[in-house]
């Protein structure tokens, strides 16, 4: 992270130039000096919040943009593209200079930054809009991607990269839509860390209730934790800070209800991202998948956790010793699934569920999450017993059938476990 401070000033000399290249003329400074200058503030400001994971700066200033490029009557297309191009280079500045799980730490936190960035423009200057164009109507959908604001044909989606989550706003409702639809909604770090800074900005906004969701018509619902970044060996593959971990846990201790809502094939990971959430409402398409002995992957002690707070064991060993999908059907059986309704149902059962939800006490609410977590969460467990636990673990990750489970799916073939 120290490198990336040593180098914003090289970084910044990119952005600038790849902005000239896009022939941006901002009116904050309209020559090319000036336009230098103001890219090159930006820049490291954006820098100084990466290194310190802090998007408090970052909002502020992305706010003061909104607020004067409103003023001035211009729209925000432009000043959303500085921070694209900025990631760009950045991205690029990263993948070249670091590796492993620096490199890994680096890209989600420069997402996350620059995502609240974006999200905060955005949001200010619709809400500047909106206070003009009369009393904001409270049951207007305010759809945003990746954290920004993207009403369809809007200048800012044309700006934006293909992003891969969405935010709106119903009432009082956040939904939060997984959109990635070439990566069968794999949980890749930009994707976990663009859930979770959904998250905190849904919070921010005093939402009281969120649906987290697949982008209609996708046939996957979540493809779990993306194969591609799994380290390959000689480490723990479900560290506790890997993004995944990260965004259970923001699932799991915010403060207002989380409804999975779920359509399509849910996958490894992602099966644990559904049980983390607080309820699930699915259709007949839904099916339910633990995939780690497909991939020759030992699941860790959290995530068993997590399955035994939420089924009974001899489903949980069927699950992880057959890898075989559990249909919506026995799914609703086994109580995995709150609510089983028709695909037509699904949109409006689960977000009337919200919106209850969302009409009662928020502190009772929270409250009542908070202990079921923590009476749920924590079990006494030994030291010795942990440790031989982490050394069974760290076995099966450093095994040759770990490196098999990884290559058999990038080439896309059946694995053949040896069990050594
Ligand atoms: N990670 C990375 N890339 C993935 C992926 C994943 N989990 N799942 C799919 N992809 C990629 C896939 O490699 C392909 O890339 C593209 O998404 C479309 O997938 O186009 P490319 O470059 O070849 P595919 O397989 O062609 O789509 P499909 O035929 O519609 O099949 C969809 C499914 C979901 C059935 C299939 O992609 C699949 O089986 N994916 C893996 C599901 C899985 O086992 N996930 C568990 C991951 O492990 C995990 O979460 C943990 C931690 N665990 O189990 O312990």
């Amino acid at each position: 992270m120290s490198a990336l401070l040593a180098a914003a000033d090289r970084v910044a000399g990119e952005a600038v130039a790849a902005l000239e290249q896009r022939h941006h003329a901002h009116d904050h400074a309209s020559s090319p000096r000036e336009r230098g200058r103001y890219v090159r503030d930006l820049l490291e400001l954006v820098v100084q919040c990466v290194h310190d994971g802090d998007t408090q700066p970052i909002i502020a200033m992305s706010r003061q943009i909104a607020t004067d490029r409103f003023a001035a009557g211009c729209d925000i297309a432009e000043i959303q593209e500085t921070l694209n191009v900025l990631e760009e280079v950045l991205w690029r500045h990263v993948t070249r200079t670091l590796a492993g799980d620096e490199q890994v730490e680096a890209l989600g936190r420069i997402s996350l930054i620059l995502g609240a960035g974006r999200d905060a423009l955005a949001r200010s200057y619709v809400a500047l809009a909106s206070r003009r164009a009369g009393p904001p109507n409270d049951q207007t959908a305010v759809p945003r991607e990746g954290g920004e604001a993207a009403r369809a044909g809007s200048p800012a989606a044309a700006a934006g990269p293909a992003a891969a989550v969405r935010t709106e706003v119903i009432g009082q409702v956040g939904v939060i839509t997984l959109a990635d639809q070439r990566r069968r909604n794999a949980l890749s770090a930009r994707m976990a860390n663009a859930v979770v800074a959904s998250l905190g900005s849904l919070r921010a906004e005093g939402v009281r209730a969120v649906v987290l969701r697949a982008a209609a018509g996708l046939g996957v619902w979540s493809a779990g934790h993306d194969i591609n970044e799994l380290p390959s060996g000689q480490r723990d593959p479900l560290s506790y800070n890997d993004p995944i971990e990260q965004l259970l846990r923001a699932i799991r201790t915010c403060p207002y209800p989380v409804i999975a809502m779920v359509h399509g094939s849910v996958w490894g990971g992602a099966f644990d991202l559904v049980l983390s959430c607080d309820l699930v409402v699915a259709d007949e398409t839904a099916t339910f998948a633990i995939t780690a002995a497909n991939l020759g992957l030992p699941y860790h002690i959290t995530g068993l956790l997590h399955a035994l707070g939420r089924m009974p064991i001899n489903l949980i060993k069927e699950m992880f010793f057959t890898a075989a999908p559990l249909d919506a059907q026995r799914a609703r059986e086994w109580m995995v699934v709150n609510h089983l309704v028709g695909s037509a149902e699904l949109e409006g059962f689960t977000l009337e569920l919200a919106a209850t939800m969302a009409s009662k006490s928020p502190l009772a609410i929270a409250v009542v999450k908070e202990q079921l977590r923590v009476l749920t969460d924590y079990q006494p467990i030994a030291a010795h017993v942990y440790e031989r636990v982490q050394d069974l673990r760290r076995e099966a990750y450093d095994s040759s059938d770990y490196l098999e489970g990884l290559s058999a799916f990038a080439q896309k073939r059946p694995p053949v476990f040896r069990g050594t």
